[in-house]
């Protein structure tokens, strides 16, 4: 009697869901957040350039716990980012669902633009893209009339500009059977300021038996904000909320730790509550380290217009959250041992893979040198994640030897083709390489001639110190510590992607069918307070 009494009345605290929660919801490079409801399941998707696989999906039960679960581009033969700069690719998405499929609707920026692509399960098989010849512009979004009727909204460039950056807000009814835009074009917006520079990352919601059309508008810099236009015709005339912009951080000054808040999109609750996913970016030591972020934020209705956060009129690092089910999901596991048969949903290479460069065999990952170099605007051997704290420890152990000078491998912080840190093993010794705006010089090497290797970086703040070791102790540090200015934002760095962290391997230009055994990778974010060994 006495046990079964305990275990009922004793929850652990641990259990107790939180009243609050912390944001970003998506920490680290998850930018242009697009998300949509099905029943009590909330589906979230994310730009992302060039990074392969493309468009990370992520489910949650109550908009605070997301699960990483698929890619919306994930087939080679669909999309290729081979020759574009970090900053292209798959620009702004939109979600949503409808009659029981799913769409995705994007832009590849430097391939042929606009496309969609559906899904039964949002977790995949996504179809191939389904390219659309006449739709300019970027940010795509879809939304469903009550007649069933589906409208395309999209930002499009104005040919005369009346001011700077000046763009147009537009829809078209679009026909999903013969993927055309249809019958007529309508302007709809060039912005709420008289001199909006970049109207974009539209959407179209009917709220009340009302259209409100949702935009942001400033750049996503310091100078993001969100405004609101409304009209009882979906073709408009929509007119602009005089209490706009309803959301930005651009009046908090430039040390306001969030900041470039914009590009949302709303979304209402089983329970009839509103909130609001959009982009910020975090100052860290004044810099930003982690790129754009996806937020979240309270929206309440007064009368048409969305009021985010009532009250307090920014995005908040911690709110009330959601009046929905605490759904706690399972957290990414820190060490990959590579014994499950494919790659995690974390593993993400930078462009096309043109051929097979990893196999999983033996609980080790085999990752093939290939000519190919990350210098380059050419898929070549690198897997990373996305970096998502601004402390951090990552780890790895592998084997690889070479008579050849040409060929190494080893520990990469990438951000962009000109911009990254590599730590690599080479015929007889181990390199540390910085590139910055292009500029790869070489920080420092040690003699190491055994053939199995340790390698650790560790981020704390500003800086990034990395270790080797023959075991997974006693690591030795190579070089001084380095400033992550190089993977910041700014510094010539693509403003739109983000930093990731992971593993590389090259012959630099020549042949070979050499390759390195990885038999784990760790990563893990650190309470400053505890950065431990
Ligand atoms: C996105 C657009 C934008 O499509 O940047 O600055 C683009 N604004 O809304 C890439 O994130």
């Amino acid at each position: 009697m006495s046990v079964l009494f305990f275990t009922i009345h004793f929850t652990s605290i641990s259990q107790i869901p939180p009243t609050q929660f912390k944001n970003p919801i998506l920490s680290g490079y998850h930018p242009d957040p697009s998300i949509c409801r099905v029943g009590d399941d909330y589906y979230l998707v994310n730009s992302s350039f060039v990074w392969f696989p493309g468009l990370p999906i992520y489910h949650s039960k109550d908009l605070v716990n997301w699960e990483h679960i698929g890619y919306g581009i994930s087939n080679e033969k669909a999309v290729n980012f081979n020759g574009l700069k970090d900053k292209l690719g798959l620009f702004a998405p939109t979600i949503r669902h409808h009659n029981g499929t799913f769409y995705i609707i994007n832009t590849c920026v430097g391939c042929k633009m606009n496309f969609y692509i559906t899904a039964k399960n949002p977790a995949g098989p996504w179809s191939d893209p389904i390219w659309l010849s006449d739709a300019p512009g970027i940010d795509p979004s879809l939304f469903w009339d009550d007649d069933g009727k589906c409208y395309y909204t999209g930002m499009g460039s104005v040919k005369d500009k009346a001011w700077p950056a000046q763009t147009v807000v537009y829809n078209q009814e679009i026909d999903l059977n013969t993927h055309q835009l249809i019958g007529e074009r309508n302007e709809l917006s060039f912005g709420h300021a008289n001199n909006a520079a970049y109207a974009e990352g539209p959407h179209i919601y009917k709220i009340n038996g009302k259209y409100v059309l949702l935009l942001s508008e400033g750049g996503t810099e310091q100078y993001h904000a969100m405004s609101v236009h409304h009209s009882d015709n979906l073709k408009g005339p929509f007119v602009a909320d005089i209490v706009n912009p309803i959301l930005t951080h651009r009046h908090l000054g430039k040390e306001y730790p969030i900041y470039a808040v914009g590009h949302g999109d709303l979304v209402e609750t089983q329970n009839g509550e509103w909130w609001c996913v959009m982009l910020g970016k975090r100052l860290n030591k004044g810099i930003t380290t982690l790129a754009r972020e996806t937020f979240l934020a309270k929206v309440e209705f007064e009368g048409q217009t969305p009021i985010i956060n009532k009250g307090f009129g920014k995005v908040l690092s911690e709110q009330k959250r959601p009046d929905l089910p605490w759904t706690p999901v399972p957290k990414p596991s820190v060490i990959d041992h590579f014994d499950q048969h494919d790659l995690d949903l974390k593993w993400c290479t930078i462009r096309t893979p043109q051929s097979t460069y990893f196999t999983i065999k033996n609980s080790q990952l085999q990752l093939a040198l290939q000519p190919e170099v990350i210098d380059s605007l050419v898929h070549s051997s690198l897997l990373v994640q996305r970096i998502m704290d601004h402390h951090f420890v990552a780890k790895t152990s592998f084997s690889f030897k070479t008579q050849k000078t040409n060929e190494e491998v080893g520990l990469c912080v990438y951000r962009t083709n000109e911009n990254y840190f590599t730590l690599m093993k080479r015929k007889d010794s181990l390199v540390l390489i910085e590139s910055f705006k292009g500029k790869r010089k070489e920080v420092a090497s040690v003699p190491y001639h055994h053939k199995g290797i340790h390698l650790k970086a560790m981020a704390e703040d500003m800086k990034i110190q990395f270790y080797y070791s023959t075991t997974n102790d006693h690591f030795l540090p190579i070089g001084e510590p380095l400033s992550l200015i190089t993977i910041a934002d700014g510094q010539g760095n693509a403003q739109f992607n983000g930093p990731g962290i992971g593993i590389y391997a090259t012959s630099n230009g020549k042949p070979t069918k050499n390759k390195a055994f990885f038999d784990w990778f760790s990563y893990q974010g650190v309470e400053k307070k505890t950065i431990i060994d």
